[in-house]
């Protein structure tokens, strides 16, 4: 119908994605959740178009990045997908169940990030030059694919273009900040 069509309808080189309206619910929110692999993630639905995000473990832990620009959709009123296409060339896709407190999260990592995951830890806005160099220098392929379910440990509803969430190394954050539980 008219609804699906306008969700999968492109306009000069932006993407065109579920009406803001419909996201009300998702944007705002601010979620901690935790891989099967144990790998720690947060997320910050920053506004509909945007996502502020920290990884506390695993292969690429200490990384944080500011203002990604993501598509966001709406499946259903409780169901969410943010896509997005790093300036690194890794590639991430996200479906949040707001109720169950479930999210399935997949990344495709190049193969220079593979190789070397370290170089990739920063705050990426300080780097995106330095980041799209590595990206253009490769290799690309073949892809470290990681596919993966992560209960949601945390989730609260911060508002949008909320600039504290997210604003510093994971590192510098107080004791237990991710250890919280709701
Ligand atoms: C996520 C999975 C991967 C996520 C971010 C990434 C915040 C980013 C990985 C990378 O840049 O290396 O759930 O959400």
């Amino acid at each position: 119908g008219e609804r699906i069509m306008s969700a999968i309808k492109y306009t000069e080189g932006s993407f065109e994605s579920t009406k803001p309206a419909d996201l009300a619910k998702f944007i705002g929110k601010h979620f901690i959740y935790t891989y099967e692999n144990g790998w720690q993630y947060e997320l910050y639905v920053k506004n509909a178009e945007t996502i502020d995000y920290r990884i506390h473990s695993g292969m690429v832990g200490g990384r944080w990045v500011r203002d990604q620009k993501a598509h966001i959709v709406r499946l259903s009123d409780e169901v969410y997908k943010i896509s997005w296409d790093e300036p690194t060339g890794t590639c991430v896709s996200t479906a949040f169940n707001i109720q169950a407190k479930l999210m399935h999260g997949i990344i495709f990592f190049p193969r220079w990030v593979a190789l070397d995951p370290k170089k990739t830890i920063c705050f990426q806005n300080e780097q995106i030059e330095k980041m799209i160099e590595y990206r253009d220098a490769g290799p690309t392929y073949p892809k470290l694919v990681i596919d993966e379910y992560a209960p949601v440990s945390f989730m609260e509803d911060c508002g949008a273009d909320n600039e504290t969430v997210i604003n510093c190394p994971p590192d510098q954050l107080p004791a237990g900040y991710a250890d919280r539980r709701n």
